[in-house]
């Protein structure tokens, strides 16, 4: 079977066309996991970004996908390591810049369907900034924080995440800064998918990554994925193997209620997984296609060097 091609706007004004393989047939089958696993992840035994890992290769397997559709983005964190861990395109890039690396992937590329993961420090302390403003412009990615509550990494410092009285090697005396909650943080930023999940829960982990790859957006996904080696048992009371309780959002919460979300949030630890918020905006993605169209009406027919002269003589 052929490819197909579709015309895609790139930034320039110009149009670029991109081979796209035909849908998955009995010649061309989605990857599986053997295929796209890479090197034995180097994370620490009993690490809870093991069952993100596996869970993400189920959902590359079970919604047939192949490797030119998808490229997986992290920042710097033991979690971040991600991106070596699959045999795909993807990049290991700098701490808590994972996502306007991304964003320029996911408005360049359309066609791609951009991941991006990571930890609670690269997301919440050094990328503060950058989840703030990905979240509001609504760029279309799948981005999970793998929520430890300390940064591993670097080996036990407190993190945005960690709660008052954590002791670690920046607070001896325990934590005395208030941790800010991701939930809040990303309605109240403007992510127009927000849910929740724990790594000890894989089928819950697979419906949400599924949910918010299928969301026309930004979805976002806070992921408890205990460090067993610097916050041992952080997550006991959010696992029902462990005497904790694993509670599912109420099946009578709206979606659609930036209030009701922003409350649920605000429901104390282990507090409640599933989807708290969902928006159908439209994406920077769709406004900027638009622009390029519209532009490139515009300067039809002319060559790059024209478009050029053009805006140099409007400088002028
Ligand atoms: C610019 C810069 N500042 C600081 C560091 C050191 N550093 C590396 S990872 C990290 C924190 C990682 O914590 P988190 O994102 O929670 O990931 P985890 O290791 O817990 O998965 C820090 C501070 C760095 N690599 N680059
Ligand atoms: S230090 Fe913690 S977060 Fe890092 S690999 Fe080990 S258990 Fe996982
Ligand atoms: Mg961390």
């Amino acid at each position: 079977m052929s490819e197909i091609l579709t015309e895609t706007p790139v930034r320039d004004g110009s149009v670029a066309v991109v081979a796209t393989p035909p849908p998955a047939t009995e010649e061309r089958k989605g990857l599986t996991k053997k295929e796209i696993a890479a090197d034995h992840p180097t994370w620490c035994p009993g690490c809870g970004d093991f069952s993100v890992l596996a869970l993400y290769f189920k959902l590359i397997e079970k919604r047939k996908m192949w490797h030119e559709k998808i490229t997986t983005i992290a920042g710097i964190g033991c979690s971040s390591r991600f991106p070596y861990f699959v045999q795909a395109h993807g990049a290991h890039y700098i701490h808590g810049r994972a996502l306007p690396f991304a964003s320029g992937i996911s408005l360049s590329r359309p066609d791609l369907h951009v991941f991006v993961f990571g930890g609670d420090g690269d997301a919440f302390s050094i990328g503060g900034n950058h989840f703030t403003h990905t979240a509001r412009k609504n760029i279309k990615m799948t981005y999970c924080v793998m929520d430890n509550w300390v940064y591993g990494l670097t080996k036990k410092q407190t993190s945005p995440t960690s709660p008052l009285g954590f002791k670690s090697k920046t607070d001896q005396w325990g934590a005395v800064d208030y941790p800010i909650n991701p939930m809040k943080q990303a309605i109240a930023a403007g992510a127009t998918f927000v849910a929740r999940t724990t790594s000890t829960n894989p089928n819950h982990v697979l419906a949400m990554m599924e949910a918010a790859m299928d969301h026309d957006g930004f979805g976002f996904v806070e992921c408890l994925s205990e460090c067993v080696e610097f916050y041992e048992g952080a997550f006991d009371a959010a696992n029902p193997r462990k005497g904790g309780a694993f509670n599912e959002v109420p099946k009578n919460h709206d979606v659609s209620d930036e209030l009701a979300a922003y409350k649920l949030a605000g429901a104390d630890f282990p507090g409640y997984f599933g989807i708290f918020y969902k928006n159908n905006k439209p994406t920077k993605n769709a406004k900027e296609a638009e622009i390029n169209k519209a532009m490139m009406e515009k300067v039809k027919g002319l060559k790059d060097w024209q478009i050029l002269q053009k805006n140099f003589d409007r400088m002028k």
